[in-house]
């Protein structure tokens, strides 16, 4: 457990994709997605610098299941490794794109779109899920001096997690909170926060920054 933490101009809060389509009225609903959004927004207050990050596809895109003739959530071979096949969700523009309309968004410096190239999907909020693409967000990061990051938001096996291990990887010292994140549970979940722990991420709580 690991108490007070305090906040200072070094550290930004990275916001995961909190849009309607992942939210229970959506199209890929998480299940109380929505719950989230009142820690977050106390979150933001804390921090002087927030990023978030918008999933943000065109129609007909390669991670859509109805682009291949397949059900969703099964998994189909892309060039760059196994790719799990979703509903349509989160197409630029849509209402299903927006963000929720309760989410606090005034307070964000930067939003990082992901996801749009038409033949790639993109997990992580840093590279598109062939690990070679980026956003640019590191550069970002790295210019601002920000070192430490916090990661909140859906889904914390999929956009949240992947970000969270890129973060790792490209020296950022990484904290994911992990209840103000939404998941959907089973053994993804489990899988992901032995890797997170593996890569030297640090699950925290809410009640750690909010004391
Ligand atoms: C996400 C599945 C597909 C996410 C995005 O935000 O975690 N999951 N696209
Ligand atoms: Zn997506």
């Amino acid at each position: 457990m690991i108490n007070n933490i305090s906040i200072d101009e070094n550290d930004a809060l990275i916001i995961i994709d909190i849009q309607n389509d992942f939210c229970p009225d959506g199209s890929l609903p998480v299940p109380d997605g929505d719950k989230i959004i009142a820690p977050v927004n106390q979150l933001s207050d804390l921090f002087d610098n927030v990023v978030i990050s918008q999933d943000w596809h065109p129609a007909g895109h390669s991670s859509f299941a109805s682009s291949h003739n397949k059900a969703a959530h099964q998994t189909i071979e892309m060039p760059y490794g196994e790719q799990v096949l979703w509903p349509d969700h989160c197409i630029s523009g849509s209402e299903g794109a927006e963000f929720h309309p309760e989410l606090a968004v005034a307070k964000a410096q930067l939003v990082v779109r992901k996801g749009f190239r038409p033949d790639i999907d993109s997990y992580s909020a840093f590279f598109e899920n062939d690990k070679t693409t980026t956003t640019g967000l590191a550069g970002y990061l790295r210019e601002r001096r920000l070192k430490r990051i916090f990661l909140v938001g859906l889904v914390f096996e999929f956009c949240v997690g992947f970000t969270a291990l890129d973060g790792c990887n490209e020296g950022f010292e990484v904290y994911v909170i992990e209840d103000a994140t939404g998941t959907f549970g089973g053994e993804g979940q489990q899988t992901m926060r032995a890797q997170l722990t593996e890569a030297g991420a640090s699950l925290i709580s809410v009640s750690d920054m909010l004391n």
